[in-house]
């Protein structure tokens, strides 16, 4: 696999070494949460198809851009309900979710945690603070890009996060990043002074809303089937540039300007500063970065 990926069967402990996972019949899993394997082959293609949307998209080789790619640890822990990235260890980790019946392997979360690595690589944008909601949108921004660059018919490319994994037992996703506070639990669709006190994955409203209003624009939309509806703090009207080139626009911002203390303020900085590396001084694009921070009330 890409880079050397392998995946390991954590057998619901939190500790330990994992066992590789090895098939006789090298036919993996049967897309149900009861065969041991189909979150390993999840994983799997998760971890795939991240490395090769770095790699196309953003030529990016690995996380660390050195060729390797992670370990990817499946049945983590009991009814675990979570999913996450580790540094030191170099590994995603996923739970199985509520009754280990819902397995955190959906494809955008892969690309989320993946993400969390390369952040960390790069900018390394401290966990807290705004910075924090910087880090956290940096992942939820390249998790739904990676969704998207996949083109999988089964999970069609959205502006959600886990909207298939039913994390809350609801059916609802995660997060929207057309208008975050969608999801009833207190994420930030705007800038405010006080934003950086909330949980970096609540603040990381403000970048979510940036990211869709600089690809789709403001208003009412149906892409793929899913409906959406992306205000502005002032009612000001965005035109959207098109999700590929915000997402290139925040990867150079990511790895050109972001360093770890870089705030709400200093995204808008960095932002502009990329875009203008990238499509001209005074470009459509630059001018569209500029409307969409002050669509989320980041203003000069
Ligand atoms: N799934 C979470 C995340 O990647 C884990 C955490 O809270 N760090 O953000
Ligand atoms: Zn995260």
């Amino acid at each position: 696999m890409r880079g050397g990926a392998s995946v390991l069967d954590f057998q619901h402990r939190t500790s330990g070494k994992g066992v590789l996972f090895t098939d006789a019949d090298n036919a993996w899993g049967d897309g149900t949460p009861g065969n041991n394997q189909t979150a390993a082959v999840d994983a799997a293609y998760g971890a795939a198809k991240t490395w090769d949307f770095y790699k196309d998209v953003l030529h990016r080789n690995g996380i660390k851009n050195d060729g390797r790619a992670p370990v990817s640890r499946v049945h983590y822990g009991k009814a675990y309900q979570n999913a996450f990235w580790d540094d030191r260890s170099f590994t995603i980790s996923y739970g199985d979710g509520a009754g280990d019946q819902h397995p955190l392997t959906q494809l955008d979360v892969a690309g989320h945690e993946f993400s969390h690595g390369v952040t960390s690589a790069t900018a390394n944008l401290q966990y807290s603070g705004e910075s924090g909601g910087l880090n956290e949108a940096t992942s939820d921004i390249f998790g739904t890009a990676v969704e998207w660059n996949a083109n999988n018919a089964q999970d069609k490319g959205d502006y959600l996060l886990g909207e298939k994994i039913d994390l809350f037992g609801n059916g609802k996703p995660l997060r929207y990043q057309d208008r975050p506070s969608k999801d009833g639990r207190g994420s930030a669709d705007y800038w405010s002074a006080g934003v950086g006190n909330l949980d970096v994955h609540y603040s990381s409203g403000v970048a979510n809303h940036f990211f869709y209003l600089l690809s789709e624009g403001s208003g009412a939309k149906d892409i793929n089937g899913v409906h959406y509806d992306s205000p502005t703090v002032d009612g000001s009207t965005v035109t959207g540039i098109g999700r590929d080139k915000a997402v290139q626009i925040w990867y150079k911002a990511l790895t050109a300007y972001f360093t770890s203390t870089t705030d709400y303020h200093g995204a808008r900085e960095g932002t502009l500063k990329a875009a203008t590396d990238l499509y001209g001084a005074g470009s459509a694009e630059v001018r569209a970065v500029d409307a969409a921070w002050a669509g989320v009330n980041v203003k000069a």
